[in-house]
């Protein structure tokens, strides 16, 4: 398919991310015959009307159809599947449910634009449960602001403590989510503050309008809920959840939400973690806590999903048998088999916070008798903050490929609650402040569909249906983002250390001793001999021992961990020699330059693909990069700085550090 050339398409909105109009060029004027009822296929109707395309009963160019009436469609599948095939000219998508068809219709799309031909392909998620969640505050948060750890201006939901007037941003990115596989979006911040408690009771109009767009694009609507809200909206004195006085308050909300909203998902719950209320107030436990809501809900076959970061975030940094790394797994896997089957328990991939690098969360293995959904993290956090160009894809493909016993299941395989993450947009004219961060976003639902899709794949996807079909345009971003997570780990923390972020402002930017000395249970521990944080079965804090094998083994000795993880598990003298034949000391020097150097060649890259993007994204990316590239340098002489002051070791090739 050919997309016209550049242009900024005349949306009132900003950039339409991708699926421009011109995706569907091709179709105008076209037939198709769409068989099935209901609001995803009045949807599906639109889309193809929108498309140009003209309704037919018999021999349609296109026909979407149910499983049952299409001839040797497969057997057998869920209502999300899809069968899809293009030959001589006629094209089938057959479907197990709405939307199965829906997900067919731009598995279409995507396949035209990436040049069409002949195909014959089933497809069915591997997951039932692809999520996406909102930090969106409805009040503005004194620290905060609308969105938490948001990075394209505000919410496109809420404005300064009320749900917007106009919506239609809503509605387009409901559509975008459907068009990558996203079935469930929950709307609200973990962090739930009093006007967010209201959405639940008095402001439940709010989520009931909300809900309605997802719904026709086939999603489900959460919400994140307080669990003292029964003490602190004035209702009762107070939130345990043994109290039947509570309990029964939370299954008179829950009637509340379903009457109104039938299809609703259920309640996301950040308890007991940095500074949220949650059991341990009444001498509860987490379990005693998330099957008291499961229970409210299950009438309606509602979902808790509760979230396992809990750690203790006023530590005392001197001591040194507190390792945060462990809490989580402390914490639940002594509950194991205790959780009702409607809970479902969210664990970020790596035991710390969403860094660029960390070993897997054991406690997504060590769990086998509970749901456990994996959440990562969309919204670039510790990643840039969509100021850098990261593509997150190989991280998270990497991370769902992780075979925690070894041989056995893939990570993607063992997490029967599916996945979950931390969207990225806001009302920004690009949706994501950084236009290359919607790649994020879109390889996020492609491999919550499909954990085993290729990274660089998606990213030719992604490009297509956003940039049309310049092949100078597909191999200057594909050479820009493929290895960008890498170069961000360059000149940034070394070897799996971890943070060196600065705290005072929003964890842009580095301060190596930044949370050194801090409550936060985030250390480095350099000193001058070396670096890194024992977490050693033999002596130190023991962690490794949560793995399975043959991890364990593997972590517990220096001779055997990965490099890119030495520092997460090991306290090392600076000269101690890595896999790579490199010095610890000689590889932060070598990381860190070279980290630089990659920036500046995915400037010049960009700057080649003038003319060839839009003008105002290709300016919008230009700034990025400067900003890119102006961090990056600050990152490189902060650290190399420290760490030649600190071991008094210079930089063998001889480079200026300060
Ligand atoms: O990564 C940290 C963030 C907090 C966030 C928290 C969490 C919503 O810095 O802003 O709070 O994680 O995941 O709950």
């Amino acid at each position: 398919m050919t997309i016209p050339a550049p242009h900024s398409e005349a949306v009132a909105d900003g950039h339409p991310m991708w699926l421009p109009e011109a995706v569907t060029g091709e179709l105008r004027d076209r037939t198709v015959t769409v068989l099935g009822e209901g609001a995803v296929l009045d949807t599906l109707r639109a889309e193809v009307a929108r498309a140009g395309m003209s309704e037919v009963r018999a021999d349609a160019d296109l026909l979407i159809a149910p499983f049952d009436v299409v001839e040797d469609a497969p057997e057998g599948l869920g209502p999300e599947a899809f069968f899809h095939r293009v030959r001589e000219g006629r094209t089938v998508i057959a479907y197990g449910g709405p939307n199965g068809a829906l997900y067919g219709w731009f598995h279409h799309l995507r396949h035209l634009a990436r040049g069409g031909g002949e195909l014959a392909s089933t497809q069915e998620p591997l997951h039932e449960l692809r999520m996406l969640d909102h930090w969106d505050n409805v009040a503005v948060h004194p620290h905060m602001g609308q969105v938490e750890r948001g990075y394209a201006g505000g919410s496109i939901f809420y404005d300064d403590g009320r749900l917007r007037e106009d919506l239609s941003r809503v509605g387009a990115y409901a559509r975008l989510l459907a068009s990558i596989g996203i079935n469930r979006v929950t709307i609200n911040n973990v962090n739930v503050g009093p006007r967010e408690a209201r959405l639940l009771t008095d402001d439940l109009g709010t989520v009931e309008r909300l809900a309605a767009i997802f719904r026709s694009w086939g999603i489900r609507t959460h919400l994140s809920i307080n669990f003292a809200s029964p003490l602190t909206l004035g209702e009762l004195d107070t939130s345990d959840p043994l109290e039947p006085a509570v309990q029964r308050w939370w299954r008179d909300a829950a009637a509340r939400v379903f009457t109104r909203i039938p299809d609703f998902g259920g309640f996301l719950v950040k308890a007991d973690s940095e500074g949220q209320p949650g059991p341990y107030a009444y001498g509860r436990d987490h379990a005693d806590g998330a099957n008291m809501l499961a229970r409210a809900v299950a009438p309606f076959e509602g979902l808790v999903h509760w979230r396992a970061f809990v750690y203790n975030h006023r530590q005392d940094w001197r001591d040194r048998t507190t390792d945060r790394a462990r809490a989580a797994y402390d914490t639940f896997v002594p509950l194991d088999g205790r959780f009702d089957d409607n809970v479902i328990l969210q664990v970020k991939y790596g035991p710390l916070d969403f860094q660029v690098r960390e070993p897997i969360s054991p406690v997504i293995p060590g769990m086998t008798r509970t749901r456990v959904a994996l959440e990562l993290q969309v919204t670039q956090e510790y990643t840039g903050q969509q100021q850098h160009a990261v593509y997150l894809g190989p991280q998270w493909s990497e991370i769902l490929a992780f075979r925690p016993t070894g041989d056995d299941a893939t990570l993607a395989e063992a997490v029967q609650g599916g996945i979950a993450a931390v969207s990225n947009v806001g009302s920004d004219d690009f949706w994501t402040g950084h236009p290359l961060a919607q790649a994020n976003l879109y390889a996020y639902g492609r491999l919550a569909w499909d954990p085993t899709l290729d990274p660089g794949t998606i990213l030719d996807e992604w490009i297509a249906l956003t940039f049309g079909a310049d092949d100078q345009v597909r191999r200057g971003i594909r050479s820009i983002l493929d290895d960008s997570w890498r170069t961000y780990e360059m000149y940034t923390a070394p070897l799996g250390v971890c943070f060196m972020v600065s705290p005072l402002n929003r964890h842009y930017g580095p301060d190596v001793d930044g949370y050194e000395y801090s409550a936060w249970g985030t250390y480095h521990f350099a000193d001058r001999d070396g670096v890194g944080v024992d977490r050693t079965v033999k002596t130190g804090t023991g962690f490794t021992g949560q793995y399975s094998e043959p991890w364990a083994s593997r972590y517990e000795s220096v001779d055997t961990v990965p490099d890119e993880l030495i520092l997460f598990f090991h306290h090392v003298p600076y000269t101690h020699r890595l896999h790579s034949g490199s010095t610890v000391i000689q590889h932060i020097y070598d990381t860190h330059f070279a980290g630089v150097e990659r920036v500046d060649e995915m400037a010049v890259t960009w700057d080649e693909l003038e003319g060839r993007v839009p003008s105002d994204l290709h300016r919008r990316v230009g700034e990025r990069l400067a900003e890119q590239r102006r961090s990056a340098i600050e990152w490189r002489d902060q650290i190399n700085t420290y760490f030649w002051r600190k071991s008094g070791i210079a930089d063998e090739a001889g480079r200026t550090i300060y």
